[in-house]
């Protein structure tokens, strides 16, 4: 990763700030608001319940929608004529920013929901004329219905129109479902997007370094600026900011030099016109302009006046067919400094011969000179790009493996493990970065019963047991579909010696559960573990219940896991075992609700288990914070009546900047329980505290244990992805 790269991924430099940074209703205060209608449950998405994507897809005449797209890539519209008259280059672009977005801080961002459909994403300066890229596809997405979804056919245009092209290609694997409403992410705090000036994130004279989870170098780009840090057409500092953002991709040099270098043998860029002839983008444009943004001139458009980026001109001579040209002509020039007509910085060949000379997009009798963009200029002139580059300039067949599998990786890094792919394009050979796990078998239900027997009897503790468990589950993040208690990674590296998990404490309950397990895989026996240990607290609760586990995980190994890649995966809070590594530019109690969405729980299972971990005796540390009870070990809702109950106050304790707190009797002064913001949160945010009180009132014990065990056991199977 890059130098900057780690951290806590809630870091902020300017305070604290909010969860979600600034959102579309922030930049489009006029948007309608159709949040009103999503309330009390109701969903935005018009599948029914029932239905299934991968089931639809697997339907699907993937030849015949193939060859659609293929004949699409030169069936130039009048209204958004083809350059080169092949939308190839266009398309490809459409998928890599659709896929670019990803980012392994918190695996958000990413191909795998069709975002690019929704703002903010469909109005990022960076994301320019993408519009009629999206508008060129619709009539192959409407011939195949819920065959496809959006999100999966950029994608695979983005494939077809390399293959068409000559470009190599590794695989595809289908299986993104869209959504049908713009997720919520953290893109940042800046008021400003990247075309209206907004600065650069990285300038280390001045301390600032790039906020983790982004991996933009400015709001509103995919990754860095073309021109340079802020503008600046340096190449070496631009090479600085594409090592530290494509890092936050999960790109190593190698996989980013092959990248840019493959994704620039195609297309050019626009910049034929000064930018005022802009109009907005398409989340801000006219009702009647039906979702188009930026260029909407009929006239501009017909005599081929288009301005994107504001950079203008093809990489190479040959911008529809895959090849060489890009580092030949790279390493064969001297390029110097000018403007494009638009006045963006670039890079022009000095003295070109007539042969390298790229034909005009609209008459290919023209010709006119090539470009590269100071982003491109970093893969020459940075020591370590440049190693690369001169290989793969000496050797095309590194080149086409290289750019194939990194853009593979690029378009498939969020869909987790592979059983999720789908299709007859999925390639044979297993990825470490898909985190492979061996297949599990199915222990005999006897052999179940026995294991947990054995645990209760071993003399491990509920609290130790559930801490394990949770340790295990919780990394997943349905984000990137990353993590999991599949595989069991957490006794392997980092996880086993990550704070949050008690490394010691860890290791010791792993390795008893080791000797019980006799047949089962890890992986299981910590989940049946988990489960025995709650059953039996739920007994001593009075409550008669069973945690079921499905079993058939396997283990991975040390060969199986790429260890630095599960870094990002590390817990800088977790309230769920009140957890909290340093205070972060985040409210403490605003990191459980991160974790909640990443695993992918409703408020009231998220309020469920903090209330249920508590009275385990869950915490990280086996601290007493949140301990509202005193049977520790014994399932009941204690947290939440001791919570609610007007006998006790709150004080914040001095010197730990509100994260701790005592309570104190109202009437004898005494101290009563010590807890954290993130247990006080639940009794003082008045919709949390509803659902405290549901759990605390007449029956609402029974509503507690069903809940907090729904809840828990879908942590516990998040990842099983092999299983219906
Ligand atoms: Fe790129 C285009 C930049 C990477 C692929 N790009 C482009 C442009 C620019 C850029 C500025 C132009 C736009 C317009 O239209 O105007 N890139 C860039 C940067 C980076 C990149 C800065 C980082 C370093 N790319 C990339 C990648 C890929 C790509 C990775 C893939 C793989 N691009 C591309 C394409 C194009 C572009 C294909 C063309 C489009 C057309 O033609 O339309």
């Amino acid at each position: 990763t890059g130098e900057m790269s780690g951290g806590c991924p809630f870091h902020h430099d300017g305070g604290t700030r909010s969860l979600l940074g600034r959102t579309n209703r922030d930049w489009w205060p006029d948007q309608l608001n159709l949040e009103i209608l999503t309330q009390q449950g109701k969903s935005a998405d018009p599948m029914d319940e029932d239905f299934n994507y991968a089931e639809a897809f697997n339907t699907i005449d993937y030849k015949a929608l193939k060859d659609d797209l293929t004949a699409l890539m030169t069936d130039s519209q009048e209204w958004w004529p083809a350059d080169y008259g092949h939308y190839g280059p266009f398309f490809i672009r459409m998928a890599w920013h659709a896929a670019g977005t990803y980012r392994t801080g918190d695996g958000r961002g990413g191909s795998s929901s069709g975002q690019q459909r929704f703002a903010p994403l469909n109005s990022w300066p960076d994301n320019g004329n993408l519009d009629k890229a999206r508008r060129l596809l619709w009539p192959i997405k409407q011939k195949y219905g819920t065959q496809i979804s959006w999100a999966d056919l950029f994608i695979l245009t983005g494939n077809v129109a390399i293959e068409s092209m000559g470009g190599p290609v590794f695989g595809f694997g289908g299986g993104r479902a869209d959504v049908y409403e713009p997720e919520t992410v953290y893109w940042g705090t800046e008021e400003q997007w990247v075309d209206q000036g907004v600065e650069t994130r990285i300038i280390p004279d001045e301390g600032k370094a790039l906020e983790n989870p982004l991996a933009a170098i400015q709001m509103g780009l995919i990754y860095v600026n073309p021109e340079g840090p802020g503008g600046n057409p340096d190449p070496l500092l631009s090479a600085r900011d594409m090592r530290e953002t494509f890092a936050r991709m999960a790109m190593n040099d190698e996989e980013t030099v092959a990248l840019t270098a493959g994704g620039h043998a195609f297309g050019k860029a626009h910049g034929a016109h000064p930018a005022d002839t802009f109009g907005g983008a398409p989340e801000s444009e006219d009702l009647h302009l039906q979702g188009f943004g930026w260029l909407n001139d009929k006239d501009e458009i017909a005599s081929g006046n288009i301005t994107t980026s504001g950079i203008e001109g093809a990489w190479t001579p040959n911008p529809t067919q895959w090849g060489g040209d890009y580092f030949r002509l790279l390493f064969k020039y001297d390029y110097e400094l000018v403007k494009s007509p638009a006045g963006a910085q670039q890079w022009q060949p000095i003295n070109p011969d007539e042969e390298d000379m790229a034909p005009d997009a609209r008459d290919p009798s023209k010709k006119v000179p090539t470009m590269m963009t100071t982003a491109d200029m970093a893969l020459k002139m940075d020591p370590d790009y440049r190693k690369i580059s001169e290989r793969f300039r000496d050797d095309q067949a590194a080149l086409d493996d290289a750019f194939a599998r990194a853009w593979f990786k690029l378009c498939h890094r969020d869909m987790g493990p592979k059983v999720r792919y789908l299709g007859p394009e999925v390639p044979e050979e297993t990825l470490i970065w898909m985190d492979p796990v061996p297949a599990g078998s199915t222990p005999s239900d006897s052999a179940v019963a026995d294991f947990k027997s054995k645990v209760l009897d071993s003399g491990l503790t509920v609290s130790e047991l559930v801490k394990a468990a949770w340790a295990s589950a919780s990394t997943f993040r349905n984000s990137d579909n990353r993590g999991g208690a599949n595989g069991a990674r957490v006794r392997l590296e980092p996880q086993k010696n990550w704070a949050a998990n008690d490394p010691e404490e860890l290791s010791n309950v792993l390795g008893k559960l080791d000797e019980l397990r006799g047949d089962l895989s890890m992986a299981d026996a910590i989940v049946l573990a988990g489960a025995a240990a709650i059953e039996s607290a739920a007994k001593n609760g009075g409550y008669d219940v069973n945690v079921d586990v499905t079993t058939g995980r396997g283990d991975a190994t040390d060969e199986h896991t790429d260890a630095e890649s599960f870094e990002p995966l590390e817990p800088f809070a977790d309230g769920f075992r009140n957890y909290l590594k340093t205070k972060a530019g985040v409210k403490t109690e605003d990191m459980l609700i991160d974790k909640a969405h990443l695993l992918g729980l409703s408020i009231p299972e998220m309020v469920a288990l903090v209330g249920g971990m508590r009275v385990l005796g869950a915490n990280s540390g086996n601290s007493k914070l949140g301990v509202f009870t005193d049977r520790v070990g014994t399932l009941s809702n204690d947290f939440f009546t001791n919570l609610l109950t007007m006998e006790n106050e709150w004080h914040p304790v001095e010197g730990t900047q509100e994260e701790e707190y005592t309570g104190h009797n109202r009437e004898t002064g005494d101290e009563t329980y010590r807890a954290s913001r993130v247990d006080l949160v639940i009794g003082s945010n008045s919709q949390l505290r509803a659902i405290a009180e549901v759990f605390a009132e007449k029956g609402g014990d029974k509503k507690f244990v069903d809940t907090f065990i729904r809840a828990w056991t879908k942590v516990m199977d998040a990842d099983r992805f092999d299983i219906e």
